[in-house]
């Protein structure tokens, strides 16, 4: 299944005179306000939020799974699903892999599929928290941080393994997530397996390509549930300052403790010009996984201040970070999902970019503490969905992403194609 430009363009038409008055409605007040709504477009139109390939089949708990229909059986599967979430938004224009959840073997043809789908392959993810068949050593108590060495170099030469893939895929980025840590206080020495993860990082770090980066991912609990190693932003950064100028921080908004400012660790990671990027999703109580956008949209908006701020104070494009959707779908159609999570991503850089940015320096060194929450909530509370579906339009997605994947009935083409009952590979 591919969705041709003629049915966007076809099902655009039907939407465009009603969208094009709520966008000069808005562009004429955002005017008034002294915003220039052709920047607000371009910048929208460059950002690019990548797909994880393991959010596109149906996820589940530990209680239990219920698949949906049409899933993605193969690695190519997988990329022509991305490639129709990016055919609908122009946004998700790459992939993030999983190994071994997915082995890409056959490079050349993989590459030549992504290629004809305008896509590319972002960051690629090691598994050390779950033991795979066939493989010597057991993970159960630790991977880069065991106690045992040929654990530690079992897990060493995966992640080695790993950029090997992404160096023939074309990825510039390794992510680390490491469920190590312990269940029990008394099972584990805190600083011994701090030692023991930075020396694993370090003997990966030095198989690193040139051009790579290592993304340090932390996490508070879960699945161990008294401690863990890279337990939150702090330690994160600190294996990156110790391992060298091409490990940053990854954040993964799931992953911190309750009512954490996870705007402030943003804005200190980019004063100190270690922020890799994010894992986007949200959350009402621990790593829930859920759309982005669907619990706190504010706090989204409020990340998304400081990433502006952050990325204006350093001179960069938002293709200077990297940016994933970490989501998992239980109940919803997953392609549904993660439209619905890009759409909220790019409501919120759009709100973001509408803060009057002087205005706030002043009224914050007047301490006019009203003042600044109103320069906030303004831009929050305008409605810039008209600007959103602009900036896809222009770029040649359409207008309601997820009208249109309804209205073409996108999944029951998949599973036409592919079968009522799919299990997606991965989580
Ligand atoms: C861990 C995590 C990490 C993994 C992914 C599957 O909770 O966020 O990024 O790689 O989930
Ligand atoms: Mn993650
Ligand atoms: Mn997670």
């Amino acid at each position: 299944m591919k969705i041709e430009q003629y049915q966007i363009d076809q099902y655009n038409d039907t939407l465009f005179s009603r969208h094009n008055n709520q966008f000069i409605f808005l562009k004429e007040q955002l005017a008034e306000q002294g915003i220039n709504s052709a920047e607000v477009l371009k910048a929208l139109e460059a950002f690019q939020v990548a797909i994880p390939s393991w959010a596109l089949g149906t996820g589940g708990t530990r209680f239990g799974r219920f698949s949906g229909v049409g899933e993605p059986r193969s690695l190519e599967e997988k990329i022509e699903d991305v490639g129709l979430l990016h055919a609908l938004n122009r946004s998700s224009g790459s992939i993030s892999l999983h190994i071994p959840w997915d082995i890409p073997e056959q490079a050349a043809s993989i590459i030549s599929l992504a290629t004809s789908l305008d896509l590319k392959f972002d960051a690629v993810n090691s598994n050390t928290f779950q033991d795979q068949k066939g493989q010597e050593h057991s993970y159960k108590f630790g991977s880069l941080s065991h106690v045992d060495a040929h654990v530690r170099k079992q897990a060493v030469e995966h992640n080695i393994e790993v950029i090997k893939y992404g160096k023939d895929l074309g990825s510039k980025a390794l992510s680390v997530w490491l469920s190590d840590g312990s269940c029990f206080p008394g099972q584990s020495n805190f600083v011994r397996a701090f030692q023991n993860t930075l020396e694993s990082l370090q003997e990966i770090y030095a198989a690193l390509p040139e051009d790579w980066k290592v993304f340090v991912e932390y996490k508070a609990y879960e699945p161990n549930f008294y401690s863990t190693v890279i337990q939150d932003w702090g330690s994160s950064l600190l294996f990156c300052q110790k391992l060298g100028p091409k490990a940053d921080v990854l954040v993964d908004l799931g992953h911190h403790l309750p009512n954490a400012n996870i705007e402030q660790i943003v804005a200190t990671l980019m004063m100190e010009g270690r922020l890799a990027g994010f894992h986007f999703n949200d959350s009402k109580y621990g790593d829930d996984d859920l759309t982005v956008g669907s619990i706190r949209p504010y706090m989204l908006f409020l990340i998304f201040v400081e990433l502006v701020e952050g990325m204006n104070r350093a001179g960069k494009g938002s293709d200077g970070y990297a940016w994933m959707i970490d989501a998992s779908h239980n109940v919803k159609d997953p392609l549904e999902d993660l439209l619905q999570s890009v759409e909220a991503i790019l409501i919120a850089y759009a709100q973001a970019l509408l803060v009057d940015r002087k205005k706030l320096a002043l009224a914050r060194q007047q301490n006019d503490v009203v003042l600044a929450q109103q320069i906030l909530q303004n831009a929050f509370r305008t409605d810039v969905r008209p600007l959103v579906r602009e900036s896809i339009r222009l770029s040649g997605g359409a207008l309601d992403t997820i009208g249109l994947f309804r209205h073409l009935k996108v999944r029951n083409e998949l599973m036409n194609e592919r079968g009522k009952l799919t299990v997606a590979t991965g989580l």
